[in-house]
């Protein structure tokens, strides 16, 4: 990937019930991320993190007329506005912006960033769809709303904070997706989205779907953000995560999957933004979720076996 890679940690639980996704950039951090890409051979500079206000401080509810349900909705808007900003200018120096999360709204800000100077892909890897929108939500928590947010659906779509237009439903996938709300499901089937799910890697094995899942993102499009949601990855395995959901990938194809993107982006130049989000040190064994994430980061960034 690029050759320096830029750490900006987005330390927030604005987006998630469970307190504790926002030591997530501690322990992934802790796990050496910056010294497994150096393994990996890119620079990694690390930015610090974005200053979060406590969200004891705050009050979950929101003051916008939106239709549904968003918790601390302008506190997502402030957070993901500036992490927006660092994304966008960390592209513009000609650095890869890494992202820690933090809850998954992070990648809002992450993706608008990217998706300012580029049309821009995505592959989501995690086991939700991530497409609730305040009115289909049954939780009102924006983490399961990210991509909704991002493709201007619902009350986002008078949001100007939230929708990236330079991003398209035709070129984002899905690998992994085995937990989805009832509403939810009709949203994803209706959608122009390609769904990957857990059956699809249990029939071809994971290296033809992300093979796949990258035709779909690279598409008529100038770059990809790959977002990695950490409950992705099976619990027994990766048990540090606000929501697991059992049956989920093993380590072998987590970074089997890891890997496909790089060597893909060692060809062709693909990736150019990427978010690690939903770690909760909190719940996690021994931050073996946080060394996971290090880990499977230092795979798409071309670490190998051999
Ligand atoms: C559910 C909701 C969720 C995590 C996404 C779950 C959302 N679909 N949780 N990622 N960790 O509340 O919308
Ligand atoms: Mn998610
Ligand atoms: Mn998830
Ligand atoms: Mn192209």
């Amino acid at each position: 990937m690029a050759t320096t890679v830029r750490i900006i940690g987005a330390p927030m639980d604005y987006g998630a019930d469970r307190r504790g996704v926002d030591m997530g950039p501690s322990a992934i951090r802790y796990a050496e991320v910056a010294d497994r890409l150096s393994d990996a051979g890119v620079t990694a500079v690390d930015d610090g993190d974005l200053l979060i206000p406590r969200a004891e401080e705050r009050d979950p509810n929101t003051d916008e007329p939106i239709e549904g349900t968003a918790k601390f909705l302008r506190e997502v808007e402030g957070v993901c506005t500036r992490l927006e900003e660092r994304v966008a200018e960390t592209l513009a120096d000609g650095e890869f912006p890494l992202v820690l999360g933090g809850d998954h709204s992070v990648a809002i800000g992450s993706m608008r960033g990217s998706a300012r100077e580029a049309d821009l892909g995505a592959i989501w890897f995690d086991a939700h769809a991530d497409l609730n929108t305040p009115a289909t939500s049954p939780s009102g928590n924006v983490h399961g709303m990210p991509l909704a947010a991002t493709l201007g659906r619902g009350a986002f779509g008078d949001l100007s904070w939230a929708r990236a237009p330079r991003v398209r439903e035709e070129s984002i996938a899905y690998v992994g997706l085995r937990s989805i709300d009832e509403r939810e499901r009709e949203l994803v089937r209706d959608s122009e989205m390609t769904a990957y799910t857990m059956a699809d890697i249990d029939e071809r094995g994971m290296t033809a779907v992300v093979e796949d899942a990258l035709d779909v993102a690279t598409d008529s499009t100038d770059g990809v953000h790959v977002s990695l949601d950490l409950d992705w990855v099976d619990p027994k395995t990766a048990p540090g995560v606000g929501t697991p959901v059992r049956g989920g990938v093993t380590y072998r194809e987590a970074h089997a999957a890891l890997e496909t993107v790089s060597e893909r982006h060692a060809a062709e130049e693909i990736v150019r933004s990427m978010d690690v989000v939903e770690v909760n040190p909190i719940l996690d064994e021994g931050n073996e979720t946080a060394t996971i994430a290090a880990e499977l980061t230092a795979s798409a960034f071309g670490n190998r076996i051999l």
